[in-house]
C-alpha cells in the first residue's frame, strides 16, 4: 500500500512559498494548493488558460465561480460518492468564495475520464481505431456525437509531459481490481448524474476529468473540482451540431479573438482585450447561474 507523505515531503521546502502562514503544497497552471495543518486548502485563481498556455490577463471573478460551481456540485453528487470537502466558508478571509478546505488523501495516480460525446483524445482514438480505451465503437460517429452510452476513459498522471490512456487493466493493475471498478462506477455515475441535471438545464456535459483519493480506511472519495469548465467540456445544447467542432460554452470569445492573431500557440501567450475578458466573465457568471438556478 501507498503511505501518504508528510506535508513537507510534498514539495522541496525552500522552493515552496509561504503565505498567510501556509505551506504552499502545490501550485497548478490555474490553482494552489496549500496545507493548514492536516488539511488542505485549494485556491482557484482567476488565470485563464487556452491551448494549455496560462494567458497575462486574468478573468476577473472566474476563480470565485469555479469554486462556487464546485461546490454545488460536490453537494448535488454527495450520495453518489463522498468527497474531499470539509468546508467553502472556513477558509483564509483573502480567498473567500475562491478556496475549499479538503481533507487530505492518498491520491490514486488516475486520470478518471467519462466521455458522453466524441471530442478531443476521444475523438483521436475513434478515428485512428474505432475505439476509445479498448471499447469499440459503433461506425459513423462524428466530431461531436452522442456516444451509444458514457464510457470511462482512464488515463496516466504524467508529471511533465502528455497523459497517456490506459485501459482498465493497468488501472487495476495500479490501484487493485476492487477499488479500479470502484472508479469506473463512480466515474460514470458522477457523469450520468451530472450531464442529466445539465442537459435538463440546456448544457451538454461532452466529457469529464475527475480525480479520486482514499481515507486512511480505504474509502474512496471523490476529489480536486468536479464538472467545472476546467475540468470538463461544456456545450450550449441549441448550438450542438455533430459534424464540426463545438463551441465552448466558457472560452470561445478567447478562443475566437485568439485566432486571429499571429500567435504560434507557444508561451508566452497574448495580453487579453477588455471586451474579450468582459464577455468571457459573463459567460463563465451566465454558466454558473443556469446550470444551479431554480433550486
Ligand atoms: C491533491 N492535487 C491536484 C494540483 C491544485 C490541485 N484532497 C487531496 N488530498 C491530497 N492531495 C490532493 C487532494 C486534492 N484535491 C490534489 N494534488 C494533490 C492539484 C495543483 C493545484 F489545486
Amino acid at each position: 500500500m501507498v503511505r501518504l507523505p508528510a506535508a513537507s515531503t510534498l514539495a522541496p521546502s525552500g522552493l515552496v512559498g509561504k503565505e498567510h502562514g501556509l505551506e504552499l503544497v502545490h501550485s497548478g497552471k490555474v490553482r494552489e494548493l496549500y496545507a493548514d495543518g492536516d488539511d488542505l486548502i485549494m485556491v482557484a485563481s482567476d488565470r485563464v488558460s487556452v491551448y494549455d498556455v496560462v494567458l497575462p490577463t486574468p478573468i476577473p471573478g472566474k476563480g470565485q465561480v469555479l469554486t462556487q460551481l464546485s461546490l454545488w456540485w460536490f453537494g448535488q453528487l454527495a450520495d453518489v460518492v463522498p468527497n474531499h470537502v470539509i468546508s467553502g466558508t472556513d477558509v483564509p478571509a483573502e480567498w473567500a468564495g475562491r478556496a475549499i478546505r479538503c481533507r487530505r488523501l492518498e491520491m490514486l495516480p488516475v486520470e478518471c475520464i467519462a466521455r458522453g460525446y466524441l471530442a478531443g483524445l476521444g475523438l483521436e482514438s475513434y478515428r485512428e481505431t474505432g475505439a476509445i480505451s479498448g471499447l469499440s465503437l459503433p461506425p459513423g460517429l462524428e466530431e461531436g456525437s452522442r456516444l451509444p452510452s458514457p464510457v470511462f476513459t482512464p488515463t496516466t498522471k504524467a508529471a511533465a509531459g502528455h497523459d497517456e490512456p490506459m485501459a482498465f487493466s493497468e488501472v487495476a493493475a495500479l490501484v487493485g481490481e476492487g477499488v479500479a471498478a470502484s472508479l469506473e462506477r463512480a466515474t460514470l455515475e458522477v457523469y450520468r448524474r451530472g450531464a442529466a441535471l445539465a442537459a435538463s438545464r440546456g448544457i451538454l456535459i461532452a466529457d469529464t476529468k475527475l480525480e479520486f483519493g482514499l481515507l486512511p480506511d480505504g474509502t474512496l472519495m471523490l476529489a480536486d473540482e468536479v464538472l467545472t469548465p476546467d475540468s470538463s467540456r461544456f456545450w450550449l445544447a441549441s448550438e450542438w451540431q455533430p459534424g464540426r467542432a463545438q463551441r465552448s460554452l466558457d472560452k470561445q470569445f478567447v478562443r475566437d479573438w485568439s485566432a486571429g492573431l499571429d500567435w504560434d500557440r507557444r508561451p508566452p501567450g497574448p495580453a487579453i482585450p477588455d471586451d474579450v475578458v468582459a464577455a468571457t466573465q459573463a459567460r463563465y457568471q451566465e454558466l454558473f447561474a443556469r446550470l444551479t438556478g431554480g433550486e
